[in-house]
């Protein structure tokens, strides 16, 4: 796939965000000449609506009063505008530095850790991510550390078979940070570029549950000292923000580096996105839209600002 197909599907994965959001504004614009107080408030609600959240919700309309006090008439097109800039700008204060998906100067194995709460996502994935890092030509080892779920070890096989990356397994019911350290070994002995290791889903209200997820983190760093050198958590965007909030509650816990947010196109309130990049405590790394192999990509806020804005890909 060419890279204006990825932007593509991008965009396609956020239809729903976008019609709830944008066009939505568009609809409420398409009727005024300027912006008065019950535009903005419509604009407000609209926002709202979108998940968008109040901190980011109060920045956009906050922007759109001063143009009116400055300039007076604000225009219809230039609202889009100022939208698109700050949406732009929230975003951007929540991207990770440097190319997410690439790591050209990370140690090797560079070992990834999945963690989240039940059926956020996590399988899912490490698939699509063993796939990415596969496609740009890395070694991927994928450990099934979720030993807790009968079926969880045989539906990571056929991710792990679709992105062409290897597989180490237990059989189910073992100790799951056994399975990391088989994992990180394996892939020192084999010289693998990256480990992705799968983990059970669980709550973090669940003490003994976190305390599990802290072994296994120190299974790896045993190992291969400094590893698992991310981990990062999966957020389901379609819980909305409470489910989100909750779930941040869970990197808390679990020594989080950074997140990924999936079944975007499950939902038209990916204003999600907006609301966790204002709070800027844990970096967006990667956003899932489907559950195709393709379906994922290291997050990039300029890319997904135009996306959810319906816009086209850049031309370079
Ligand atoms: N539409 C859509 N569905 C997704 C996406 N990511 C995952 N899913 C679906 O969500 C469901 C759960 O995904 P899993 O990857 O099994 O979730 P999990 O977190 O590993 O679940 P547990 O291991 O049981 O905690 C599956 O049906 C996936 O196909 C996405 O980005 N979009
Ligand atoms: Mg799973």
């Amino acid at each position: 796939m060419g890279l204006g197909d990825f932007f593509s599907r991008l965009r396609e994965g956020l239809a729903r965000t976008n019609e709830s959001l944008v066009v939505r504004v568009q609809e409420i614009l398409a009727t005024r000449t300027t912006l008065d107080e019950a535009t903005v408030t419509r604009i407000e609600e609209t926002l709202l609506t979108a998940d968008v959240g109040v901190t980011t919700t109060a920045a956009i309309i906050d922007r759109l009063r001063r143009e009116v006090k400055e300039h007076g008439v604000v225009r219809p097109e230039d609202t889009v505008r100022l939208l698109r800039e700050e949406i732009e700008r929230v975003l951007s204060g929540s991207a990770s530095p440097g190319e997410p998906g690439i790591l050209p100067d990370q140690p090797r194995p560079y070992v990834i850790m999945v963690v989240g709460v039940n059926g956020a996502g996590k399988t899912t994935t490490v698939g699509k991510l063993a796939h990415v890092f596969h496609r740009s030509g890395l070694s991927v080892l994928v450990g099934a550390a979720d030993t807790f779920r009968a079926a969880a070890n045989e539906q990571l096989d056929v991710w792990a078979n679709r992105a062409g990356a290897d597989i180490i397994r237990q059989s189910s019911g073992a100790d799951p940070a056994s399975v990391v350290f088989d994992t990180v070994s394996a892939a020192a002995a084999r010289g693998t570029d990256v480990v992705l290791l799968d983990t059970a889903g669980r709550l973090h209200t669940k003490a003994h549950l976190m305390e599990e997820l802290r072994k296994i983190r120190r299974a790896a760093g045993k190992r291969l000292e400094g590893s698992p050198h991310e981990v990062l958590l999966v957020l389901d965007a379609t819980t909305g923000q409470n489910g989100l909030q909750q779930a941040m509650k869970f990197g808390e816990a679990a020594d989080v580096t950074g997140l990924v947010l999936t079944k975007l196109d499950g939902t038209a309130k990916g204003g999600v996105v907006l609301a966790i990049a204002a709070e800027r405590k844990l970096p967006v790394r990667f956003v899932g839209f489907g559950e195709g192999i393709d379906d994922l990509q290291p997050f990039e806020p300029h890319t997904f600002a135009r996306a959810l804005l319906g816009m086209p890909a850049e031309e370079h």
